[in-house]
């Protein structure tokens, strides 16, 4: 378990964890001058369990909530430190605040220095604290009285926090591993150390991770937990972890920065997130307002773009786009906090929904739709709404990576839902009405081909999709054909797509012509006359003999070797295996036209003519004047349809 102190200065809570540890974590020169925190302290405490009890202690003094701020996301447990003799005072509040905003909402509150106040005093602020804490969710906590000088209440203190512990028990380790880096520091002997409380997942002394935003992939040498050295390290625990990494160093890793499983790597420029803004706020939060966005352990200044309408007035929540003026690591479910431009006052706060919020068209209607889908409680869940609402599919790979899912959770999310994944990756999830509906659209787009233009083969990828007409880009419409293709729903020939059992067809009029052209170009073989040659011995005009070639080179009936040279498949396939031969009794050396000229016996254009369009089709390669044949004739010229 992590607790972290919260409260106004000089309350008492760096003494108190000293009580509670043994530990001062004021160790900066000038926090022992000024007698008052500055940045972070940690502190550890074996329990009677065996477990350790890790301590944040956070600054009290109001220029410092951005350090309180990196030191409390990611923490179980709050110690809420109140002083007797004050009360309640501003850093009291707005740490509160933040604890709310966050989410934390287990935790206790330290009456402290009690030795300086009455009964009736205690009998006050109690009362006080207990209205305090009212709708937050830290309302109903315990408030227990404690001196740190005399030692009254301290024993109670510790118990209380034993028993939190055994009732919070080790966090559920879900996801893959996360920690949000709060200190880099490099240790005589070890190397690079990078500290941080672990926000999701396990690691593991040899892994691999990579640091997020800046992508350096790094290696585990070791690892202490709470404190202690570990093989391993899990949410729930602060760990500090012993890196490695090519041309790493000290300046590579920074408070903010996050140290991440390879898979959910993905810092992001925006967010979309619901948001609340404080009761206490004087103004109603205003499309566009300059923020200090605090997310993990990092700040970042950015934006708020109000979704739902112009302005959030105070008490209020709504859906935002965050825009951060630097990427950095965002997941569903994190709590961020914004305070004003000035960093002086804390001012709104909520939970990351959806980290892959588009720039453009953030509030239409079904975005705010899908946003609303994330805050469903679990993934399951969510998917099925978001399924639902996407008619045109939805981006599988940065669903998961949203949700921090291992491939178990993985696994058990596709038992869960009723999907249909589409693509070469399954990267694209369908409910199965809307897999149905476009599925059924491409198949009736392919059988109207067919039927319009039935000696055509059918259209490629793009004409498909234009003929479909769904409104999706290529990218999704890709893998939905791919899928269809692998299932046998249609067929793939070359760039075209076909219903199955559909052979296209010469027309009426064309099958009369090739039944005088084909003897032709029969008589020819491997060196048959021009298209202009051909048209005289038919009487047909050159340019109608052309375009009718063409057509038959569409249904594979003909090869247009050159412009004006249409050979017949066999007659290719025989060209081609002269090629084969040549290339493998040349060897490294490769043959030259000439060669080819001589086996093959077409005369020297033509010859030339032939090559290059193997080059082409990619059965020989050329290289100055030689030529090596890189594939089976039978592979390329083959396996002809029609
Ligand atoms: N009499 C009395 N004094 C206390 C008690 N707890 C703390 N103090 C004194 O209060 C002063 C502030 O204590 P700290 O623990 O440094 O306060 P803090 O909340 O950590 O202050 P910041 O870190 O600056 O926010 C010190 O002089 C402490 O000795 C207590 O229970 N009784
Ligand atoms: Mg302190």
């Amino acid at each position: 378990m992590i607790v972290a102190t919260a409260g106004h200065i000089d309350h008492g809570k760096t003494l108190l964890v000293r009580t509670l540890t043994g530990v001062d974590t004021d160790r900066l020169p000038e926090e022992k001058k000024r007698g008052m925190s500055i940045d972070l302290g940690f502190a550890y405490k074996p329990m009677a369990s065996g477990k350790v009890m890790g301590f944040v202690d956070v600054p009290g003094h109001e220029r410092f909530v951005r350090n309180m701020l990196a030191g409390v996301s990611g923490i179980d447990y709050a110690l809420l430190v109140i002083a007797a003799d004050d009360g309640p005072m501003p850093q009291t509040e707005e740490h509160l605040a933040i604890l709310d905003l966050l989410g934390i909402d287990q935790g206790v509150v330290a009456l402290t220095k009690i030795d300086r106040v009455d009964e009736a005093r205690i009998k006050d602020v109690t009362e006080q604290i207990e209205f305090l804490l009212m709708e937050t969710g830290l309302e109903g906590s315990e408030i227990l009285p404690v001196s740190a000088v005399t030692g009254d209440g301290i024993d109670e203190l510790k118990e209380h926090l034993a028993i939190a512990s055994e009732l919070i028990g080790d966090r559920d380790v879900h996801g893959n591993f996360r920690l949000a880096v709060d200190r880099a520091f490099t240790l005589q002997g070890a190397g690079l150390i990078v500290t941080g409380s672990v926000f999701a997942g396990a690691v593991n002394v040899g892994d691999q991770l990579t640091l997020t935003p800046g992508g350096q992939s790094v290696r585990v040498r070791g690892i202490h937990a709470q404190n202690e050295e570990a093989e391993a390290g899990a949410a729930g625990q602060r760990c500090a972890l012993n890196i490695t990494g090519q041309n790493l160093t000290k300046d590579d890793v920074h408070r903010g920065g996050w140290l991440v499983a390879d898979a959910i790597h993905d810092p992001v420029p925006r967010f979309d997130a619901r948001l609340r803004v404080l009761p206490s706020e004087a103004k109603s939060l205003k499309h566009w307002t300059p923020v200090h966005v605090h997310l993990g352990a990092a700040e970042i200044p950015g934006r708020v773009a109000v979704l739902e309408d112009k302005n959030i007035p105070p008490g209020e929540s709504a859906l935002v786009q965050i825009v951060l003026d630097r990427r950095t690591g965002a997941l569903r479910g994190d709590g961020f906090i914004l305070r004003d431009q000035s960093a002086t006052r804390t001012v709104a706060g909520g939970r990351v929904l959806d980290p892959h919020g588009p720039a453009r068209g953030r509030a239409k209607p079904e975005r705010l739709a899908a946003i609303a889908a994330m805050e469903e409680r679990t993934a399951a869940d969510a998917l099925r709404k978001i399924l639902d609402q996407q008619a045109l599919g939805v981006d599988l790979p940065a669903f998961i990576v949203s949700w921090n899912l291992n491939d178990d959770e993985q696994a058990a999310l596709w038992d869960a839902v009723e999907i249909v994944r589409a693509g070469e990756n399954l990267e694209t999830g369908y409910a199965p009405a809307h897999w149905t509906n476009i599925r059924d659209g491409i198949t009736a787009a392919l059988r109207a081909w067919h039927e319009n233009a039935p000696e055509k083969p059918g259209p490629s990828a793009d004409g498909l999709r234009r003929e479909t007409g769904v409104r999706m880009p290529t990218k999704r419409f890709t893998p939905i054909i791919e899928t269809l293709v692998a299932d046998g729903t249609i067929i793939n020939r070359g760039a075209s797509y076909f219903l199955p059992g559909f052979e296209p067809q010469l027309s009426s009029k064309d099958e009369a012509l090739w039944k005088r052209v084909k003897p032709i170009l029969e008589d020819g073989h491997t060196k048959p006359p021009v298209v202009h040659d051909i048209a005289e011995r038919i009487k047909s005009p050159a340019k109608a003999v052309e375009s009718f070639l063409v057509r038959c080179a569409r249904l594979g009936l003909v090869y247009r070797v050159a412009k004006n040279r249409f050979l017949l498949p066999d007659a290719v396939l025989e060209l081609g295996e002269i090629a084969e031969a040549l290339g493998r009794e040349s060897k490294e050396q490769g043959f030259g036209a000439a060669d080819f000229r001589d086996r093959s016996g077409v005369g020297r254009n033509l010859a030339i003519e032939i090559l290059e369009y193997f080059d082409h089709a990619g059965l020989t390669w050329r290289s100055g004047n030689e030529r090596k044949v890189l594939k089976p004739a039978a592979e390329v010229f083959g396996d002809t349809p029609g």
